[in-house]
């Protein structure tokens, strides 16, 4: 993959290039980046690359002609013709989906402009696409261009190791990162989730996966209104509403947790065996479909003051009460529970409540 840089500004590339990650992949040769210097393209002795605007107003405006010469210098250069990018402010956001695209591509030249922009003709003649990097302002398409080039180079293969590129894909489904955590267990009197030292691979990655989601629908709800979000989760994750039976074999962890159920119209994210995923989209329509699936006649108060003391349990310490500890955190007697909820306080009690499998749960 070769990038062709045109700034006015190439010394603004140098630690970039030379630095972390990036570095090794120009040294390993998997990819290129030309800086080319758009001043050696002009023929005054000012060296001059930009002038007034035609009209009138303020700022000046890059002239066409260092930018057209030094695009055409590259082509003569290599042959292979480049896609010819123009960073500016006014362009089509740049999303992950497009990085995609762009990384299969073997040539592209990232045009910086400065100033109030760029001579119409250039756009029109030699440029293929704008893109902008977000809704703010910066002085140039300098940092732009380290942007497209460090989010394309991290997708070519062999940029990565294998952990890392995992990333990626649980990106490309369209949820935010989940939180993470490293030693010590206890940091200025904050615990690392139970859970995550417990070392249940599936309990962990449903946990995960749950906390993406709240997260998502907690800072950028939009994502999980995009019409392409059902799709991307569907090539991703599995097929929302499949019944459970019909899944196939996961490939991958994640691919295996991240099924679905509807009842009554409503869609609920849910593990293997059927808890729900995210404690937080519990409601009377998913304990209604837990009471059907149980056999269980009637929700009665018992029933619902369990399920209230199970929940307040999980909000204050992340997960369900263990198995073993059932009695003594609820006030319930382990026969009375199996009496409400034949299928025990697992399987039972922390599934209709919309709790997570607690540990001791067969
Ligand atoms: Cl691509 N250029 C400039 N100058 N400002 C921007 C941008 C690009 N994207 C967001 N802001």
């Amino acid at each position: 993959m070769i990038f062709d840089v045109l700034t006015i500004f190439p010394g603004l590339f140098a630690s970039f290039l030379a630095e972390s990650l990036l570095a090794k992949a120009l040294a390993k040769g998997l990819l290129t980046v030309n800086l080319i210097d758009l001043r050696d393209f002009t023929s005054d002795p000012h060296r001059t690359v930009d002038d007034r605007p035609y009209g009138g107003g303020p700022g000046m405006v890059m002239k066409p002609e260092p930018l057209a010469l030094a695009l055409e210098s590259r082509l003569k250069a290599s042959q292979e013709p480049a896609r010819v990018i123009y960073l500016t402010p006014a362009g089509h956001t740049l999303t992950q989906k497009k990085l995609r695209q762009l990384a299969t591509l073997p040539k592209i030249a990232l045009v910086c402009g400065r100033y109030e922009g760029m001579d119409q003709r250039f756009l029109d003649l030699m440029v293929d696409e704008e893109l902008s990097i977000g809704d703010y302002v910066l002085n140039g398409g300098e940092v732009p261009a380290m942007v497209v080039i460090e989010a394309v180079a991290r997708l070519l293969p062999g940029f990565l190791g294998q952990g890392e590129s995992l990333i990626e894909e649980s990106h490309s489904h369209g949820l935010l990162e989940h939180p993470h955590y490293t030693r010590p267990p206890v940091f200025r009197g904050l615990a690392v989730p139970q859970i995550l030292l417990s070392g249940h691979h599936a309990q962990v990655a449903a946990y995960r996966l749950g906390e993406s989601m709240a997260k998502t629908r907690r800072v950028r709800p939009d994502l999980l209104a995009r019409p392409e979000l059902e799709a991307e989760t569907v090539a991703v994750l599995g097929r929302p509403g499949a019944p459970l039976a019909d899944h196939k074999a996961p490939q991958k962890e994640l691919r295996a947790l991240m099924k679905t159920v509807e009842f009554n119209g409503s869609t609920y994210p849910v593990d293997d065996e059927g808890f729900l995923l995210d404690a937080e989209l519990w409601d009377p329509n998913w304990v209604e479909m837990i009471r059907v699936n149980e056999d269980i006649d009637e929700i009665t108060d018992d029933h619902q003051e369990l399920m209230r003391l199970l929940r307040a349990h999980h909000q204050e310490r992340g997960l369900p009460p263990r198995v073993r500890d059932m009695t003594m955190v609820t006030g319930f007697k382990l026969k009375f529970i199996y009496e409400l909820f034949p299928s025990g306080p697992g399987k039972g009690a922390c599934k209709m409540a919309g709790l997570p499998k607690p540990e001791g749960c067969a």
